[in-house]
C-alpha cells in the first residue's frame, strides 16, 4: 500500500527530494564562504516545499469532487494565465538580475517558484489524463469506459405482461398491443441490431407487486448477453437479490418502493451499489405515480428527485406519462429542467416517435433514452441508430 501511494504521487515525490537535495547543495557549498546567500536560498527551498505540499493537497481535495468538463476548462484556462503571468515575471527578473538592478537570490527565488508551478501544473495534467484513461486502461476497457461515461445509451424495451411482448398507451392497461409471444426472440433481435442494454418492464408485477414473469425474464437473460435493466413488482430486498444475484441481471428499476420505503431504498443501495439500483421516477400531472401507475402520490418530482440525489442515487429511469406510447416525442422541457435542477443521471422514457428524438436527446447529452412504440410500429432503423 505504501509503494502504491509513492507510485501514484510520483511527480510530487520527485519535486519534494529534488529541494530537499538542493537545500543540501546550497547549505554544504556557500554556508561558510557566503552565509547571507546560504541563508536565502535554504529558505527559497523550504518555502517552494511547503508551497509543493499545499499545491498537492489542493489537487487531491479538488479530485475529490467530480469535475465537469466545463470547469476542467476554466481550472486550465486560469492555470495557464497564472503560468504565463509568472512567466513574465521571471523574465522581467532575469533582465533585471543582467542589467545588475536585482540580487540573484531574488530572480534564482522566482525562477524556482515558477518552475515548482510549472512542474505542478504539469503533474495535475498528467494525473487527469490518467484518472480519463481510468489508470492504465487497454482500448477495449477504454472504449467501453467512453461509451459509459460520455455517450446517451439507447436502450430498447421490452413490457411484459403474461409472459407476451406488449405496449400500453399512457400505461392504460386496457389500451394494450401484444407485439410479440415470444420476447426472448425479440430481445436476441435487439442484441443482434447492435443494442447493449435493453429495459425490461414486468407490468403484472408493476400492479400487483410480484415477479409475475420471472420464468420469461430467465428465459430472455438465457437468450441474450444484453445488460438487462428491470422494472415493475421491486418491492423487497429478496426481490433485489433474486434479480441480480440469481438472475444475473444488470441493475433493477426500483419505483413504488423506491418512494414509499426510502428504508428500503437505502439498504438496497448499500448492499449493491447506486450502479444496480435505478429508481424509476414516473410523473403524472406533476407528482410520482406508483403501483404500475395506478396510484399518484402527493409527492412532485422534483421533490423525490432531490431526495434521491440526497440518499446517493445517480441513475433514475424518468417516464412522463403522458407521453408514454403515444408516438409524440419525449417531453423534452421536462428533461432539460431535470437537467438543470439535479445532476442525476436520467434515461429519457416515454414518447420517442423517431431517430430525430434521438438525436435529440445525444445533443443535449442526456445519460440515455428508451425506444419502445417506434420501433415495434417501424417508425425508426434501430440498427441505424444503434450502430451510427
Ligand atoms: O406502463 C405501466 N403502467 C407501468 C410501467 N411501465 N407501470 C409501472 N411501470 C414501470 C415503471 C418502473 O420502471 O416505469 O415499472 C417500474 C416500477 O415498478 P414498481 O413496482 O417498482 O413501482
Amino acid at each position: 500500500m505504501f509503494s502504491k501511494f509513492i507510485h501514484r504521487n510520483l511527480y510530487f515525490w520527485l519535486i519534494l527530494s529534488a529541494l530537499a537535495i538542493l537545500y543540501g547543495i546550497f547549505w554544504l557549498t556557500l554556508h561558510e564562504s557566503h552565509p547571507a546567500i546560504s541563508d536565502r536560498l535554504t529558505h527559497a527551498c523550504l518555502i517552494l516545499a511547503v508551497m509543493v505540499v499545499v499545491g498537492k493537497v489542493a489537487i487531491l481535495v479538488n479530485e475529490r469532487e467530480k469535475s465537469s468538463l466545463k470547469w476542467l476548462i476554466s481550472f486550465w484556462i486560469a492555470y495557464g494565465l497564472l503560468i504565463l503571468f509568472l512567466a513574465i515575471i521571471t523574465l522581467g527578473s532575469w533582465y533585471l538580475l543582467v542589467s545588475g538592478a536585482k540580487p540573484l537570490w531574488i530572480t534564482i527565488l522566482i525562477t524556482l517558484f515558477m518552475t515548482g508551478l510549472t512542474a505542478l501544473s504539469i503533474f495535475k495534467l498528467i494525473d487527469q489524463i490518467q484518472t480519463f484513461r481510468g489508470k492504465a486502461m487497454n482500448d477495449t476497457e477504454l472504449e467501453n469506459y467512453i461509451k459509459e461515461n460520455f455517450m446517451t445509451h439507447i436502450i430498447p424495451a421490452i413490457d411484459l405482461q403474461n409472459g407476451q411482448a406488449v405496449r400500453l398507451y399512457k400505461g392504460d392497461y386496457d389500451q394494450k398491443t401484444i407485439y410479440s409471444d415470444q420476447p426472448e426472440a425479440l430481445a436476441a433481435q435487439f442484441e443482434t441490431m447492435g443494442a447493449e442494454y435493453l429495459h425490461l418492464v414486468d407490468l403484472d408485477g408493476a400492479k400487483a407487486g410480484t415477479t409475475a414473469n420471472l420464468e420469461t425474464i430467465r428465459k430472455i437473460k438465457q437468450a441474450t448477453k444484453l445488460k438487462i435493466e428491470l422494472g415493475g413488482g421491486i418491492r423487497d430486498l429478496e426481490t433485489v437479490s433474486l434479480y441480480l444475484d440469481d438472475v444475473k441481471l444488470a441493475r433493477v428499476i426500483l419505483g413504488t418502493a423506491a418512494l414509499e420505503n426510502p428504508v428500503f431504498l437505502k439498504a438496497a443501495l448499500a448492499k449493491y451499489g447506486a450502479e444496480k439500483i435505478v429508481v424509476g421516477v414516473d410523473i403524472k400531472d406533476g407528482n410520482v405515480a406508483t403501483a404500475g401507475w395506478l396510484e399518484t402520490s402527493s409527492t412532485p418530482y422534483l421533490d423525490f428527485l432531490h431526495e434521491l440525489e440526497n440518499i446517493g442515487v445517480t441513475t433514475t429511469v424518468i417516464t412522463d406519462i403522458s407521453k408514454d406510447g403515444t408516438l409524440t416525442g419525449p417531453n423534452f422541457a421536462l428533461y432539460e429542467e431535470i437537467a438543470r435542477e439535479t445532476k442525476l443521471n436520467f434515461v429519457v422514457s416515454g414518447g420517442v416517435k423517431d431517430a430525430t428524438d434521438i438525436k435529440q436527446a445525444q445533443k443535449a447529452d442526456f445519460y440515455g433514452i428508451i425506444v419502445g412504440k417506434a420501433y415495434y410500429e417501424g417508425k425508426i432503423d434501430l440498427e441505424k441508430v444503434l450502430k451510427s
